[in-house]
């Protein structure tokens, strides 16, 4: 089913125009509310009128995470601040959190695209979601919630953790749709199996993970363990949280809900605007909020736009699945290596659990070190030192044959890596502590 058939399947002449008008509204709003928009765009010499066509977007400045957390916290405000309703932050690991302030618009807003990303992947009226994702100043838990409820669908507010409560309440609730990290998801297979419980006797369908990467491997592993459908969902606080695109039932990319976020692909080193079908930086433009509304926000993923009609009945584009970030990328020996397709070679080697961690850390002779540390699938751990070797061996080929690049490999106990229930810590980069 298609929640909103109207504006998933629009005739896309129609879309661009609505998508042109609400950009000259978004801009004029942006100028005449938000000081600091003024500023950027006297200081290029652009005018909110310079917008005659879509693609004029390519003149407008664009926004980034600095400028976020220069303004922190209502910096960019663009509504009254008694017309905020409610607010998220990013959990703020890496420096002060960024916000997004909704007004009661936004809300609707909110509600509006998750109910379109849970319905794409199979959700109805009349279906238990089991949300695993954390409630709080996180986006995840309250996004999936405020969308399920639009649906109508009985929504379980179990949150992250207490990981024997979530799978009994999947039980004993019958739950059809689990939200939660991909990473998370895995954890709970292995609970349920400490427990004796088997998931293929659960009533789930469909599983919606994002928040973090994964590979396409990692859904096969989740899918298998966890007996169900696995859709990936993305978003991005800054934005709106979940619920800027999802997969369908073709999992042939993610539809952008992108009457209300306006996608672009740009070359992250030049700025410049690329083709359809060309990796870069993924940015946004919120054609629709009202309260914390952005121009051009440089999210610094990398994925590729691809365009036309999908066997599911929706026209919206559609984003590739995260490639990685501008930031994670890790050169080693001068390859460039995104973590996910580390990740995506080693699921394919029977011998090890899907629970690894990069360790990047300032090698002997300056260049860096990196290290792989991966669990061993209990049936081939042994004590035998011969038996881990060939095991190392054959990671260390399958590294060096598919990514052309040399990691050292160290083969941990079954259940050694600390297990996440939000996002997965899977890149430590001691270079930087
Ligand atoms: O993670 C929002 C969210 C909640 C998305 C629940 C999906 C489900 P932030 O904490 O602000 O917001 O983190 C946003 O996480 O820029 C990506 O780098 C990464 N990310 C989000 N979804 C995916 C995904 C939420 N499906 C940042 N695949 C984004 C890979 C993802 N990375």
């Amino acid at each position: 089913m298609i929640w909103n058939a109207v504006r998933e399947s629009e005739a896309p002449e129609k879309r661009r125009t609505r998508q042109l008008a609400d950009l000259k509204d978004l801009v004029a709003r942006l100028y005449n509310r938000v000081p600091f928009y003024r500023g950027r765009f006297d200081s290029q010499g652009v005018k909110p009128t310079d917008i005659r066509n879509l693609e004029d977007i390519s003149r407008m400045p664009f926004t980034t995470k600095d400028d976020l957390r220069e303004t922190y916290p209502y910096g960019l405000l663009a509504a009254d601040e008694e017309d905020i309703v409610e607010v998220h932050t990013s959990s703020g690991t890496t420096g002060t959190p960024v916000v997004d302030a909704y007004t009661r618009n936004d809300m609707d807003v909110w509600a509006e695209v998750m109910a379109r990303c849970l319905m794409m992947a199979g959700a109805e009226k009349g279906d238990v979601v089991q949300n695993g994702y954390g409630y709080g100043m996180f986006t995840g838990g309250l996004g999936v919630h405020y969308g399920a409820h639009a649906i109508g669908c009985n929504t379980i507010p179990v949150g992250g953790g207490n990981t024997e409560r979530q799978l009994q309440l999947m039980r004993d609730f019958e739950s059809t749709i689990l939200t939660c990290t991909p990473s998370y998801s895995l954890y709970m297979a292995e609970v349920a199996k400490d427990m004796g419980l088997n998931m293929a006797d659960l009533k789930l369908k469909s599983g919606i993970f994002g928040a973090e990467p994964w590979s396409e491997n990692m859904r096969k592993e989740i899918e298998e363990k966890m007996c169900l459908k696995a859709y990936d969902i993305y978003g991005l606080t800054e934005i709106i949280g979940p619920g800027v695109s999802n997969e369908c039932s073709e999992q042939n990319g993610l539809h952008i809900n992108e009457d209300h976020f306006y996608p672009e692909i740009i070359d992250p080193e030049t700025g410049e605007v690329l083709p359809d079908g060309e990796k870069g930086e993924l940015v946004f433009t919120t054609l629709t909020k009202t309260g914390t509304p952005l121009l051009r926000y440089r999210t610094r993923d990398i994925t590729w736009l691809e365009r036309g009609e999908c066997a599911c009945g929706r026209n919206l584009v559609r984003m590739h699945r995260l490639l990685g970030r501008t930031d994670d990328m890790l050169i080693i020996r001068g390859v460039n290596v995104f973590p996910s397709q580390i990740e995506n070679i080693l699921m394919e080697i029977e011998e090890t659990q899907p629970h690894y961690q990069i360790i990047i850390d300032r090698g002997q002779s300056h260049l860096d070190d990196v290290e792989l540390r991966v669990e061993v699938e209990p049936k081939f751990f042994s004590d035998e030192t011969r038996e881990l070797e060939r095991i190392s061996r054959k990671i260390t080929e399958a590294m060096k044959n598919k990514l052309g690049i040399n990691l050292h490999i160290r083969l941990v106990e079954p259940k050694s890596i600390e297990r996440s229930m939000g996002k997965a810590k899977r890149v430590i980069d001691k270079r930087t502590l």
